[in-house]
C-alpha cells in the first residue's frame, strides 16, 4: 500500500490586511518542495483583518493619542479599565466566533497536523485553536518571530494540543519535523523546539546560506481582499547596526545576527514575484535595507530592470557611520528606481538619548538626510520614542522642535511610548538592577506577551508633560498632512 502524503494546514496568525505574510509564504514554499501537501488558512478570507496599522489622522485620533499616553504611563486601576475596554473593541469578539467557526470547519478536511504562526497577543487565540486540535486529535506545531526567547516560550507550553513550540530559522529541517509531529514522535530531538513535557531540542543556529532558500509562496493568500497587489520582499536577515538598545527586531527569531541574500538572487525574486502575482508594488521587510549596500546599491539600479513600472517602500538607518547609502545622489537613484516611501528610526531630538540608546546615529546627519529624502521626492516616515530611560523634559522638547524644524520634509511619524521587551538589553539591565533608586518603577514582566508594564517616573514631571504635549503636537501637526501622490498606494502599509 502507497502511503498517503503528509497533509497541513499553515495558519496565519500575523494576519495583515494590506499584503501576504513572509513566514507563511517560506514554509509553504519549503513544505511543498519537500512534497507535503499545504493549505493556509488566512483569516482575511473570511472578513477578520490584522492590527490596522496608522490609520488616516484625523483630529479624534490626535485626541486618541494623548488620551493613551496618559493611560499608559500611568500604570493603575483606572488604567488597566480603560484598556480593557479598548481590548473588547466593538465586534471583536464576532469577528474571533467567525474565525473559530471557520477554522473549525477547515479541519473537517482531515489534516496530519496544524501549523499556526503567531504574534504574542494571539495567545487567547492560540488556546482556543489548540483546543479544538486537540479535541480531533491533531497535533499542533505553534511557531512566530518571538519564540527564540526562551521565557517566552516557555509561558507557552501550556496551549491544549500542542506538540512542538517553534523558536528559531528551521527551515533546513521544517519538512522533518512536520512529518515528525504528523508521526506523533517525540519533537525534542530537533533544533530550535520546545515541548510542553519540558523536552528542548539544541540551539538553533542562525541560517547563513539564505540563497539556497527557495522564494517565498504567496499563492495561498487572498490576493482580491487587499486594496492593492503589494508583495512582501526580505533582502536579509538581522539589521548590519544591531546595537539599539531597545531594539526587539534583533532579538526576535530571523534577527538575530545579519545574514544578507546576494543582489542577483533578490533581482530574480523581485522579477518572479512581480510575474507571479501581476504585482508592480513591493514593500520591503528588511529592519535596514541599507545594511548590506551590495544589496541597496543592485535595487537602486536593477529594480526597474526586474519590475518595469514598479514601486517600492523600505526602511533604512540613517547611522553616522560612512558610508550609509544615504547620499543626496543615492536618494535620488532611489526615487528614479521607483522608490516613493522610505521609513527610518530618529528616535530622539537629543543627541544625549540617542547616544543612550546606542542609535548610532548623528542628528546633523540624521537633518541632511530629511531634506535630501524629501527634495529627491521620497516621501519619509519617521518612528520616534517618548519615554526612554534617561530622558528628561528638555529631550522631549528636543524631539518636539526637530519635528517642528523639518516639518515639511516629514510626511509621517509614529511615535512610540518606550516599550520594555524581553529580549533587547534595556529591560534585562534594569532587571538586573539591585532594588533601589530608579526611574524606572512598578516594572511587571509578562513573559506571555514579552513585555513589562512599568512607571516612568520624570514623565510624572509638569515640564515633563508640557514638553509631550508640544510634541504630541507637533505629530499631529505633520500627520494630518495629506500624502504624497506617488505614495499613496502604500499609505497605512509602513
Ligand atoms: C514585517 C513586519 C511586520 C509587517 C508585516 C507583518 C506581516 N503580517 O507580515 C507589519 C509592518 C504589518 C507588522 C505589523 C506589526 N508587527 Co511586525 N514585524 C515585522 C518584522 C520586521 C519582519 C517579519 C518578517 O517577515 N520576518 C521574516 C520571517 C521569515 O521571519 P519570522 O516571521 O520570524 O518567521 C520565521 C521563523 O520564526 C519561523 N516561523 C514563523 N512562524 C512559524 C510557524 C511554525 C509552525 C514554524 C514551524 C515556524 C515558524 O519560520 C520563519 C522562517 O525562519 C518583524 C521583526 C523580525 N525581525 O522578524 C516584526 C515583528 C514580527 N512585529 C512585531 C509587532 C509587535 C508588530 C505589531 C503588533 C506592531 C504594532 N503595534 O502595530 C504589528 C501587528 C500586525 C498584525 N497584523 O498582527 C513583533 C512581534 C512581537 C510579537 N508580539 O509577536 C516583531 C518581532 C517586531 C519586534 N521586535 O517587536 N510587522
Ligand atoms: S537600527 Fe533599527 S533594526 Fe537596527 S538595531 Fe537599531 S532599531 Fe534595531
Amino acid at each position: 500500500m502507497i502511503a498517503e502524503p503528509t497533509r497541513v494546514l499553515v495558519v496565519d496568525l500575523n494576519n495583515f490586511a494590506r499584503y501576504p505574510t513572509v513566514a507563511v509564504g517560506y514554509l509553504a514554499a519549503l513544505l511543498r518542495q519537500a512534497g507535503i501537501g499545504v493549505e493556509v488558512f488566512s483569516p482575511l478570507r473570511f472578513g477578520v483583518p490584522g492590527v490596522a496599522r496608522e490609520p488616516r489622522e484625523t483630529r479624534a485620533r490626535g485626541l486618541l493619542r494623548r488620551l493613551n499616553y496618559e493611560l499608559e504611563a500611568r500604570p493603575g486601576p483606572v488604567a488597566t479599565l480603560a484598556r480593557a475596554a479598548r481590548v473588547r473593541a466593538p465586534g471583536e469578539s464576532r469577528r474571533r466566533a467567525r474565525l473559530l467557526d471557520r477554522f473549525e470547519r477547515a479541519l473537517d478536511a482531515g489534516y496530519d497536523a496544524v501549523l499556526v504562526s503567531t504574534y504574542l497577543m494571539y495567545h487567547p487565540l492560540c488556546v482556543a485553536i489548540g483546543a479544538r486540535c486537540r479535541d480531533r486529535g491533531v497535533p499542533l506545531l505553534l511557531g512566530g518571530s518571538y519564540f527564540s526567547q526562551e521565557e517566552v516560550g516557555a509561558a507557552w507550553l501550556d496551549v491544549p494540543g500542542l506538540v512542538g513550540l517553534v523558536g528559531g530559522e528551521v527551515e533546513p529541517h521544517l519538512a522533518d519535523l512536520v512529518r515528525a509531529a504528523a508521526g506523533g514522535e517525540d519533537l525534542a530531538r530537533f533544533p530550535g523546539v520546545s515541548t510542553p513535557g519540558g523536552g528542548r531540542g539544541p540551539a538553533c543556529p542562525p541560517l547563513r546560506d539564505l540563497d539556497r532558500l527557495p522564494f517565498p509562496d504567496y499563492s495561498d493568500f487572498p490576493w482580491d481582499s487587499y486594496p492593492d497587489r503589494i508583495v512582501p520582499m526580505i533582502t536579509g536577515r538581522g539589521c548590519g547596526w544591531g546595537a539599539c538598545t531597545f531594539c526587539s527586531d534583533v532579538t526576535s527569531t530571523v534577527g538575530r545576527t545579519f545574514r544578507s541574500r546576494s543582489p542577483g538572487n533578490v533581482i530574480e525574486e523581485l522579477a518572479h514575484q512581480a510575474r507571479r502575482h501581476d504585482a508592480e508594488l513591493f514593500t520591503f521587510v528588511d529592519l535596514k535595507l541599507n545594511s548590506d549596500l551590495s544589496v541597496w546599491e543592485a535595487l537602486l539600479g536593477r529594480f526597474q530592470g526586474a519590475v518595469p513600472g514598479g514601486q517600492w517602500i523600505g526602511a533604512v538607518h540613517v547611522g553616522a557611520r560612512q558610508p550609509n547609502g544615504l547620499g543626496r545622489r543615492e536618494l535620488e537613484a532611489a526615487r528614479a528606481a521607483g522608490m516613493v516611501r522610505i521609513t527610518t528610526g530618529l528616535e530622539s531630538g537629543s543627541q544625549r538619548v540617542l547616544d543612550l540608546m546606542r542609535k548610532g546615529a548623528d542628528l546633523g546627519e540624521s537633518g541632511r538626510f530629511l531634506r535630501d529624502a524629501s527634495a529627491a521626492g521620497l516621501s519619509v516616515r519617521v518612528t520616534m520614542i517618548h519615554g526612554f530611560p534617561g530622558e528628561r523634559a528638555e529631550d522631549v522638547v528636543a524631539s518636539a522642535l526637530l519635528l517642528e524644524r523639518h516639518r515639511r520634509h516629514i510626511e509621517r511619524v509614529s511615535l512610540n511610548r518606550c516599550q520594555l521587551t524581553i529580549g533587547p538589553p534595556l529591560l534585562s539591565r534594569l532587571r538586573a538592577l539591585p532594588d533601589g533608586p530608579s526611574d524606572v518603577v512598578d516594572l511587571r514582566v509578562d513573559p506571555r506577551a514579552a513585555q513589562a508594564s512599568h512607571r516612568y517616573l520624570p514623565a510624572d514631571d509638569p515640564e515633563y508633560r508640557r514638553a509631550t504635549r508640544r510634541l504630541l503636537d507637533a505629530v499631529s501637526a505633520i500627520n494630518r498632512r495629506p500624502i504624497s501622490p506617488s505614495a499613496r498606494r502604500f499609505e497605512g502599509v509602513m
